[in-house]
C-alpha cells in the first residue's frame, strides 16, 4: 500500500487495470447480449443507457489510461532511461491511490436512484437536475474530478522524470519511442484535463448551485459544454493511443533485431505533431450542432491532415519490419494485427472527418464501429502486446507460448466480428445508445453479439494463460532476465542509487546504439 517503488506501483496499476477490464468487458457483454436481438432485456432503457455509460467511463479511465500510462509508464520510462524512480514517488503511490475511490465513486453513481444514463460525454441538458435529477451524475463527476487529479500528478511526475532524470550520456533524440510516446501524453494530459474538470464543474454547478452555464434560459448555452468537452476529449482519444504506439514501436523493433525503427526521428515529429493537431480538431464531434460552413470546412481539413502523420508512423512500422528475419511470436501477432485493425479505424476516422458525410453519419453505429477499431483493436491490442512482451521481465517467468498464438487468433476472430458488422448498420441508419431496434438490423446485431461472446471467451482464456504461468513458474529464456542472472552471477551489489535493472537496461541501450 505504501509502496513508493515505481515497479511495485507499476504492478498494482496492472492489478488494478485488469480488474476494471473484467467489470468493463461484463458491462459491454450486457450491452451485446441486450442487442443480440428485438425486444429487452433490461428493465428499462436508462438502465441501458447507465451500462453504455459506465461501460465507455470504466474502460477509457479505469482500464486502458491506468494500464497504458500507469503500468507500462511506471515499469518502464525509468528502467529505458536509467533512473533509479519516478521523480516523486510518493506523489506516485497518490495518483495510484486516487483511483480506487474514484472507482468506487463511478460504480456507486450506478447504484444510486435511476444511474447517469448520459454518455461518456455527459451532455446538458441531458445531464442537467431536470433530466437526471438524483445524485448519480453528481457522483460522476466527482469521480471523473478524483481520476483526473491522479491523472495530473501522474503527468507532472512523468514530465519531471523524463526531463530531469535521464542518464546524461542520453539526449533527447536517443530516447525510446516508448518514453517518447509517454512524454507526450503526459503533456496532453497535462493541458486536456483541466479543460474537462473545468466543463463539469461547471456542470455541477449548474446542477446544484443554480448557475446557468448551460442553460439557455439563464443566458447559458449548451454547445458551450459541447466545446469545453470535445477540447478534451479529442486528445484524449490520442492520450489512449500514444502509448499503445510506444508498445508496438518497441515490439516491432525487438522482433526486427534493428537498434531502432526506420526512421527514429520521423516517429518522434509524427508523435508530436499528432500530439499538436489533437488539440485544434476538436469540433469534428460537433458536424450537427449548426456550425457555418466555413468552420466546417477548417474541422474537416484539420482533421484529415492527421493521417499524414499516422500514415508515416504505420510505413516506418512496416518498413523495419521489412526485410528482417523475424521470429513469429505472440507479441509479434499483436503488433501486426494492431497496424491492419487500426489503419481499418482511422481510415473510417477519415470518412467520418467529412462535415458533409459525418451529417448522417454522426451518432450511428458507423462511429461505434469506427472507435472500436482504434480502440478495441487499437489500445487494446497494444496492451496485449506489451503483456506478452515484458510478461517475463514483469514477473520472471514464461507464459504459454502456443496458447497465445490461438488466443490470439480467437480475439482477432471475435473482434472483428463484433465490430465489422457495426459499420453496416451504421451506413443503414441505426443510431447508437439505443436499447432496442427494428427487425431489419437483426441479423448483423445478433453477428455482432456472437462475435462478443467469443472475445470474451478470448479474454477469459488470456487471463487462464497468465494464472496458468504464476502457479507454474517457468524457467524465463528471456533476454533481460538473463542478463540480469548473468549480472547477478558476475557483480558486486549495485550501488544503492541504480537499481540492477535499469543499469541492465542501459548496457542494452549502450549495446544497441553501438550496433
Ligand atoms: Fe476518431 C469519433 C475522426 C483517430 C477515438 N473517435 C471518435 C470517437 C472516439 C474516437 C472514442 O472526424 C467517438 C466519441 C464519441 O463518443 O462520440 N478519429 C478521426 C480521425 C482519426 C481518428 C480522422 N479516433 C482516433 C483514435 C481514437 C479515436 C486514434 C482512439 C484511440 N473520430 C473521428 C471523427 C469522429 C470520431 C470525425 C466523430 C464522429 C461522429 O460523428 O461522432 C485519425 O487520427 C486517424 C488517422 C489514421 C489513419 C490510418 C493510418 C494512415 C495511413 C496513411 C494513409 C491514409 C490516408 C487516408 C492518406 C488515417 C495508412 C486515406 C483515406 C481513405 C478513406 C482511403
Ligand atoms: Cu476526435
Amino acid at each position: 500500500m505504501f509502496s513508493t517503488n515505481h515497479k511495485d506501483i507499476g504492478t498494482l496499476y496492472f492489478i488494478f487495470g485488469l480488474w476494471a477490464a473484467t467489470v468493463g468487458t461484463s458491462l459491454s457483454f450486457l450491452l451485446r447480449s441486450e442487442l443480440s436481438q428485438p425486444g429487452n432485456l433490461f428493465e428499462n432503457e436508462q438502465m441501458f443507457n447507465v451500462a453504455v455509460t459506465s461501460h465507455a467511463f470504466v474502460m477509457i479511465f479505469f482500464f486502458v489510461m491506468p494500464v497504458l500510462i500507469g503500468g507500462f509508464g511506471n515499469w518502464l520510462v525509468p528502467l529505458m532511461i536509467g533512473a533509479p524512480d519516478m521523480a516523486f514517488p510518493r506523489m506516485n503511490n497518490l495518483s495510484f491511490w486516487l483511483l480506487p475511490p474514484s472507482f468506487f465513486l463511478i460504480m456507486l453513481s450506478t447504484m444510486s436512484e435511476q444511474g447517469a444514463g448520459t454518455g461518456w460525454t455527459v451532455y446538458p441538458p441531458l445531464s442537467n437536475y431536470f433530466a437526471h435529477s438524483g445524485p448519480s451524475v453528481d457522483l460522476t463527476i466527482f469521480s471523473l474530478h478524483i481520476a483526473g487529479a491522479s491523472s495530473i500528478l501522474g503527468a507532472i511526475n512523468f514530465i519531471t522524470t523524463i526531463f530531469n532524470m535521464r542518464v546524461k550520456s542520453m539526449s533527447l533524440e536517443q530516447m525510446p519511442l516508448f518514453v517518447w510516446s509517454v512524454l507526450l501524453t503526459a503533456i496532453l494530459l497535462l493541458l486536456a484535463l483541466p479543460v474537462l474538470a473545468g466543463a463539469i464543474t461547471m456542470l455541477l454547478l449548474d446542477r446544484n448551485f443554480n448557475t446557468s452555464f448551460f442553460d439557455p434560459s439563464g443566458g447559458g448555452d449548451p454547445i458551450l459544454y459541447q466545446h469545453l468537452f470535445w477540447f478534451f476529449g479529442h486528445p484524449e482519444v490520442y492520450i489512449l493511443i500514444l502509448p499503445g504506439f510506444g508498445i508496438i514501436s518497441q515490439v516491432i523493433i525487438h522482433f526486427s533485431g534493428k537498434p531502432m525503427t526506420f526512421g527514429h526521428l520521423g516517429m518522434i515529429y509524427a508523435m508530436s505533431t499528432i500530439g499538436l493537431l489533437g488539440f485544434i480538431v476538436w469540433a469534428h464531434h460537433m458536424f450537427t450542432v449548426g456550425m457555418d460552413l466555413d468552420t466546417r470546412a477548417y474541422f474537416t481539413a484539420a482533421t484529415m491532415i492527421i493521417a499524414i502523420p499516422t500514415g508515416v508512423k504505420v510505413f516506418s512500422w512496416l518498413s523495419t519490419i521489412f526485410g528482417s528475419k523475424v521470429k513469429f511470436s505472440s507479441p509479434l501477432w499483436w503488433s501486426m494485427g494492431f497496424i491492419f485493425l487500426f489503419s481499418l479505424g482511422g481510415l473510417t476516422g477519415i470518412v467520418l472527418s467529412n462535415s458533409s458525410i459525418d451529417i448522417s453519419l454522426h451518432d450511428t453505429y458507423y462511429v461505434v464501429a469506427h472507435f472500436h477499431y482504434v480502440l478495441s483493436m487499437g489500445a487494446v491490442f497494444a496492451i496485449i502486446c506489451g503483456i506478452t512482451h515484458w510478461f517475463p521481465l514483469m514477473t520472471g517467468t514464461q507464459l504459454n507460448n502456443k496458447w497465445l498464438q490461438t488466443q490470439f487468433i480467437i480475439m482477432f476472430l471475435g473482434v472483428n466480428l463484433t465490430f465489422f458488422p457495426q459499420h453496416f448498420l451504421g451506413l443503414s441508419g441505426m443510431p447508437r445508445r439505443y436499447v432496442d431496434y427494428p427487425d431489419t438490423f437483426f441479423s448483423w446485431n445478433m453477428l455482432s453479439s456472437l462475435g462478443s461472446v467469443i472475445s470474451t471467451l478470448a479474454v477469459i482464456f488470456l487471463f487462464f494463460i497468465v494464472w496458468e504461468s504464476l502457479i507454474s513458474i517457468r524457467q524465463s529464456n528471456n533476454i533481460y532476465i538473463n542478463s540480469l542472472k548473468e549480472w547477478n552471477n558476475m557483480a558486486p551489489p549495485a550501488p544503492h542509487t541504480y537499481n540492477q535493472i535499469s543499469i541492465l537496461m542501459m548496457k542494452y541501450f549502450k549495446y544497441l546504439s553501438t550496433t
